[in-house]
């Protein structure tokens, strides 16, 4: 099996070897789909994962735009349209100065899973650009937006693919790029999601990723009887997942501890409760501020410069920010200072010598495709309101947003379970998110 393995991932080094985080998305997904698929006689000799790994389309463009200072600047835009086999394409914006191909193409494969596990029909993509939004205008940010719209409007549209927010891409963006397009094509329809209430949005949508990520851990916990109520959590990241994973956190009962952006981490002994979480709010979504101006209104926190918040004692983590934020190292210091829960709302933060670690010790892991997944499901949900021009409740939305994280563990632990009855959530999850996808490439034909 580790020979087929081998062969496999050596046919996609030769094709994209300088691609690192698109090679470590694949081989996590190959170490586990691959054993699978040699004990399904369907799938034998139609090379599927073969033809998942290429993208259906990658799209590459340029965006000039104007800064304050009259200046022109020049970045790159890019949509990665991976897989449309299950519906159109669906997955988010990034607006990022690391944002390159090697990055999209991880996030685009990862996305191709995490849609099917949803249960919703939408295939995977995912985009964005080097351009860096920090110390940006508001105006500037437009100018940006609206010529990157102006652009990309060509190979999007409600029925062949539907962008999000993702790093650096939030509600201010997500109107921006929706203006344009209404412009240009004299349409107005859901063509993006994480829209504003009143132009198509969906209630819950905002707090879809951070719900749906401890919602996610809820479930896990619960396999082993324990609840979130009087844990403590560290939480990395203070943007828009992070923020919503500590709200729920907060509702829940646990206490959480840290929150970090890519500066550094806050450590707040006594918790961040929900006023003290209103204020990273304003301070990171209006004011657009830093983390450590938290230690100036909560003088009690300390604030810990350039480092990542693993250090810290926890029962539960939630790595909220980035991609391979958590280490072999950090794993270590989790699991030795009693961590019993990894739930990634990220993607892929925990890098592959982490995840040996937590399976190592037989802790409770779940890999991002399957627990951050309640962002897109409930753009799944958006876009089925779009359709029926209709509105569903906040209660309404929330309870299939509830659903949809359920079906997602309970589809991880039918295809994850080992022997000894430990639940390998990676193995599910790839396993769970292949099938639905490779069923339809087979029915579908070469194409
Ligand atoms: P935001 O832009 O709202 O927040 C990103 C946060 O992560 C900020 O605190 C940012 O700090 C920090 N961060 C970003 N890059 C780095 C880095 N290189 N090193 C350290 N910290 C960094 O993004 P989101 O909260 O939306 O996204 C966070 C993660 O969740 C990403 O992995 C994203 O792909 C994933 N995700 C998002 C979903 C969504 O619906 N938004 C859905 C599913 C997953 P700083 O301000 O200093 O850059
Ligand atoms: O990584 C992700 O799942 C997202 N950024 C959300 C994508 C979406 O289409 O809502």
């Amino acid at each position: 099996m580790k020979k087929s393995i081998e062969v496999f991932m050596q046919k996609v080094k030769a094709r994209n070897g300088n691609e690192p985080e698109f090679l470590q998305a694949v081989q996590e997904v190959a170490e586990t789909v691959i054993p699978f698929i040699a004990t399904q006689d369907i799938y034998k000799g139609k090379d599927i994962l073969l033809r998942m790994v290429e993208p259906e389309r990658v799209i590459m463009f340029r965006i000039p735009w104007v800064n304050d200072q009259g200046e022109i600047r020049v970045n790159r835009g890019y949509r990665v349209q991976m897989n449309s086999a299950i519906g159109p394409y669906k997955g988010g914006l990034r607006f990022h100065p690391s944002v390159n191909v090697s990055v999209l193409k991880f996030l685009a494969f990862e996305q191709v899973f995490k849609n099917s596990l949803t249960t919703l029909p939408m295939g995977g993509a995912k985009g964005g650009s080097d351009f860096d939004p920090k110390r940006k205008s508001d105006n500037e940010i437009m100018r940006f937006c609206h010529s990157f719209m102006s652009e990309l409007f060509r190979s999007i549209g409600p029925n062949t693919d539907i962008p999000a927010g993702d790093i650096g891409v939030g509600s201010r963006e997500i109107g921006y790029l929706f203006g344009m397009y209404r412009k240009i094509k004299n349409e107005f329809t859901g063509v993006l999601t994480g829209k504003g209430l009143s132009w198509g949005g969906s209630l819950i949508r905002p707090e879809a990723t951070g719900y749906g990520t401890v919602y996610f851990a809820q479930s896990m916990l619960a396999t082993r009887n324990h609840t979130i109520k009087g844990k403590d959590v560290a939480i990395s990241g203070s943007g828009n997942v992070a923020q919503y994973a500590a709200e729920k956190i907060i509702q829940l009962g646990g206490k959480v501890l840290t929150l970090s952006d890519s500066s550094g981490y806050i450590y707040d002994k006594n918790g961040i409760d929900q006023e003290k979480l209103e204020f990273v709010m304003e301070l990171k979504n209006i004011k657009r501020g830093r983390i450590n101006e938290y230690t100036k209104k909560y003088p009690s926190a300390e604030f810990v410069k350039g480092e990542t918040p693993w250090n810290t004692p926890c029962d539960i983590a939630l790595p909220c920010a980035t991609q391979n934020e958590l280490n072999g190292e950090d794993a270590i210091k989790l699991l030795t200072n009693g961590c019993i829960c990894v739930c990634e709302g990220a993607n892929m933060p925990s890098t592959p010598e982490a995840i040996t670690e937590f399976h190592k010790a037989k802790i409770l892991f779940a890999p991002g495709k399957a627990s951050n997944a309640g962002g897109v499901a409930t753009s799944g949900l958006e876009m089925t309101q779009n359709s029926l021009r209709y509105s569903w409740t906040r209660e309404q939305v929330d309870k299939k947003l509830r659903e949809i994280m359920n079906n997602i563990h309970t589809s991880c632990i039918a295809y994850g379970t080992d022997e000894n009855g430990y639940v390998d959530y990676v193995k599910g999850a790839n396993i769970a998110g292949f099938v639905k996808v490779a069923d339809a490439m087979l029915a579908q034909g070469i194409v």
